[in-house]
């Protein structure tokens, strides 16, 4: 009980330590664009030309100064044709005959000798444009990873870092009927003011990884509407339009199925916000009943929608709510990485769904942590469809500058930009804000702003993290407690354990363990695993990488956690193999993390089948 009362203690500490409830929230630097994965638009996808830039000369240049016209890839300028005029011209780069690569992907799969680059590549993209003078333009990025520079037809767009959120710019003016050039300069470089930083324990995946569309909206359109169940039975909505004329305009929602047909005008901000009591009943969205409506908003000529689920969430001493009734998250942690040998982190919607449908119907699984970043609309949109619960979270993960306040400023955007994206995604639980980071005063005071900014931003859901723990010898017995100040901060703990499979415990003693837990908030695991390369077996002693080993280690991590009252769920690591750099152990690794219980082709090792079991044994009505 000592240690019980060192963690309170702990607690206290920090929360005085707290910075103030949030001041000048930070938010993306373009539209918002809420629901622009269902926006009709021009998709851009297809054939880019790409081209290396190892030294970033085509942003700094060299043969004198600024990017020189040899090396300014991001001009609007025809190097075959000025050539042709003058065969004296200098140019070192032509875009136009660059080789084609189709994105969205990474660059990995571009080419053999593609496939470990990590620096500036250039991308561009011809296409023609329906000129409309009555409407806006807007040039919207899935995700470039890790940061992009945009120019349009010679003119600089913006810049925007963060390698899993969307950004958007304007474009309004800028296109022209024929022959628009996009350049978009992708470097995957990042050092540890970078988020996530250099070193983590999966494949970096540069370039564009997700759809760039062109969106064409009336001069007014609708830029955000966030539209949920209160805890009172009412639908919320609260909807920002934008447009010349701010104030005083018509907005109208609806939702067909329950009979929403509502009229409001906005304030001079552009906001308004809405509390609704629908006509019809609502069908609650939960895994068994992934029930979804289609909700409308008009504002002027512009016709928002989006398909959304209704349902609550809470959390009652150290059990999760969904729709008032307590439920166990049987889940599992997933990276972005598509089935299939080599993979490029190109997430469609039948890939999204592949990996989800191994684990609702194979695992029997209603619970996923979509690791360490957020994940593309695809995936999101597949786990409201199918009934998955799910954990997202941003890649403040290990050790980053916590010091730098710049640091901070981008975090908190990106953390904006994974919000303002998916609040209406039912399926989303829980918002984690960082990943086994290192305790240390810049860092609990950087988490504790982040998860303020999570509660301004989106109230309703659950805030998470990661979070270390300790262990010490108590009455003879291991006794694992939450280290982590971090805990003061989120409503649900969470911890990753790999006990018996790094460190020196033996299978046999992790199920004596206990574990020391403040009663009053639902703990989840929010990893554990062990690494099996498909098909290695073992007779005798137990031996690491098989699957046996594999196998024994969940059976022995599952019959600590059943010992564990306040456990909330599970997300272990991790449903596929994924190609991390740093795993190269010859004929077992060979740049994978083996700790899959699916290999990267599909193929289902032992372990699969013990958690399966173990899932089905815990059963669950919802
Ligand atoms: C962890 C990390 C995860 C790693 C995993 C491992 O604790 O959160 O990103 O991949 O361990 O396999 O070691």
């Amino acid at each position: 009980m000592a240690l019980r009362r060192v963690w309170i203690a702990l607690a206290l500490a920090v929360s005085s330590l707290l910075p103030s409830p949030v001041v000048g929230q930070v938010m993306p630097a373009g539209p918002i664009l809420a629901a622009a994965d269902l926006r009709n638009g021009q998709d851009l996808s297809g054939q880019w030309n790409w081209s290396i830039d190892p030294y970033r000369d085509g942003l700094t240049g060299f043969h004198g100064g600024e990017a020189g016209p040899s090396h300014r890839r991001h001009a609007d300028t025809d190097v075959a044709s000025v050539r042709r005029a003058d065969p004296l011209a200098l140019f070192e780069y032509d875009m136009d005959a660059a080789p084609l690569a189709t994105l969205p992907a990474s660059w990995l799969t571009h080419s053999p000798q593609m496939r470990h680059y990590q620096g500036l590549v250039w991308y561009q993209r011809r296409f023609d444009a329906v000129i409309d003078p009555a409407s806006r333009s807007i040039l919207r990025f899935g995700a470039a990873n890790y940061s992009a520079e945009v120019w349009l037809n010679g003119k600089l767009l913006g810049r925007h870092e963060g390698g899993f959120t969307p950004f958007a710019f304007e474009v309004t003016g800028l296109l022209r009927a024929h022959g628009n050039r996009l350049v978009v300069a992708v470097d995957s470089q990042r050092t540890s003011h970078d988020v996530p930083p250099p070193v983590t324990d999966w494949e970096t995946y540069g370039g564009i990884t997700r759809a760039v569309r062109l969106i064409n909206l009336p001069e007014t359109f609708v830029d955000d509407a966030w539209v949920r169940l209160e805890a009172d039975g009412r639908i919320s909505a609260d909807i920002r339009i934008d447009g010349a004329q701010m104030a005083g305009v018509s907005v109208r929602l609806t939702i067909p199925e329950l009979g929403v047909d509502r009229r409001a005008t906005t304030g001079s901000d552009g906001r308004l916000t809405l509390r609704i009591t629908p006509r019809k009943p609502i069908q609650l969205w939960s895994p068994n009943s992934p029930k979804l409506y289609r909700v409308e908003v008009t504002a002027g000529e512009d016709r928002w929608h989006d398909i959304t689920g209704f349902r609550t969430l809470s959390v009652q001493a150290s059990q999760i709510l969904l729709n008032g009734e307590p439920i166990f998250l049987r889940g599992i942690s997933l990276h972005e990485e598509e089935l299939g040998a080599d993979p490029t982190r190109h997430m469609t919607d039948a890939a999204a769904d592949a990996l989800l449908r191994e684990a609702k119907d194979g695992l029997g699984a209603n619970f996923v942590r979509l690791a360490h970043y957020p994940h593309g609309e695809p995936m999101l949109r597949a786990a409201d469809r199918l009934g998955m619960i799910v954990w997202s979270e941003i890649p403040v993960y290990w050790r980053i500058a916590f010091d730098d306040p710049a640091v901070l400023e981008k975090t908190r955007r990106m953390l904006a930009e994974m919000i303002l994206r998916d609040r209406n995604r039912a399926s989303i639980a829980l918002w984690s804000v960082g990943n086994e980071t290192p305790i240390g005063d810049a860092r609990n005071g950087f988490m504790a702003r982040l998860a303020l900014d999570v509660r301004a931003l989106d109230p309703d859901r659950l805030v998470t993290a990661a979070l270390l723990t300790a262990r010490e010898m108590d009455g003879g017995r291991q006794v694992v407690t939450i280290s982590d100040p971090l805990a003061a901060s989120v409503d649900v703990l969470a911890v990753n354990t790999y006990f018996g499979w790094y460190g020196g415990d033996r299978l046999d003693d992790i199920g004596t363990f206990g574990w020391d837990l403040p009663t009053d908030k639902p703990f989840l695991f929010s990893e554990f695993g062990a690494g099996a390369k498909l098909g290695y077996h073992a007779e005798g002693p137990p031996q690491k990488f098989t699957e046996e080993y594999q196998a024994a280690y969940y059976r022995a991590t599952l019959a600590m956690a059943e010992g564990i009252p306040t456990l909330a769920g599970l997300s272990p690591w991790v449903l596929k193999d994924f190609r991390s750099p740093r795993r190269q152990l010859p004929g077992i690794q060979d740049g994978w993390n083996r700790k899959g219980l699916i290999s990267e082709t599909g193929d289902r090792k032992v372990a699969f089948t013990v958690l399966a079991e173990w899932y089905a044994k815990k059963g669950n009505t919802q």
